[in-house]
């Protein structure tokens, strides 16, 4: 019977949907970006980042870059202590790891005049978290504290379901 078949279907997307869309996209500065006009202290604040949820710097090519950088780098504002350097214009981060994260802008003084970004990534399982913005199934609230792999097991198991129904 399609109809049923249908809402088998339906409800296995809803389940599916809330957890696939945990992983957020941050656009660093929002509409001002990556510049001298931004203030990431700021911007930070009140933002809850989690290992799955991506940076997005959007600055113009050869005028900023975005330096991976050490605790005592940025509080120096120091490009030398350097982890890494992006420089495409739009660098997409993918934060991986739990813990505090620091950005600097290596032109210049850019660093001293404010493009310093510093978060706290959070990875504790037992940690709160904060609360969904969409009423997630009870059953499935507990996801919220999974990594994004298991999520995504999760749903490549609820996908293998779909074609055993059917
Ligand atoms: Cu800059």
């Amino acid at each position: 019977m399609a109809s049923k078949q249908m809402l088998v279907v339906l409800a296995i997307v809803a389940t599916i949907l809330p957890v696939i869309t945990t992983a957020t996209v941050f656009t660093v500065g929002d509409e001002v970006g990556w510049s001298l006009k931004g203030n990431y202290t700021a911007w930070a604040m009140g933002k809850e980042f989690k290992i799955g949820d991506s940076l997005v710097f959007n600055y113009t090519k050869n005028k900023h870059n975005v330096l991976k950088i050490s605790g005592d780098g940025f509080k120096a504002c120091d490009p030398s202590k350097a982890a890494e350097t992006l420089n495409t214009g739009m660098d997409v981060i993918t934060l991986a790891k739990p813990g505090k994260k620091w950005y600097i802008c290596g032109f210049s003084d850019h660093c001293s005049k404010g493009m310093k970004l510093v978060i706290n990534v959070g990875g504790d399982l037992l940690a709160p978290t904060s609360p969904p913005t969409a009423p997630a199934p009870a059953s499935f609230a507990h996801m919220e504290a999974l990594s994004f792999s298991s999520k995504l097991v999760m749903v490549a198991l609820s996908l293998g379901m779909v074609f055993i129904l059917f």
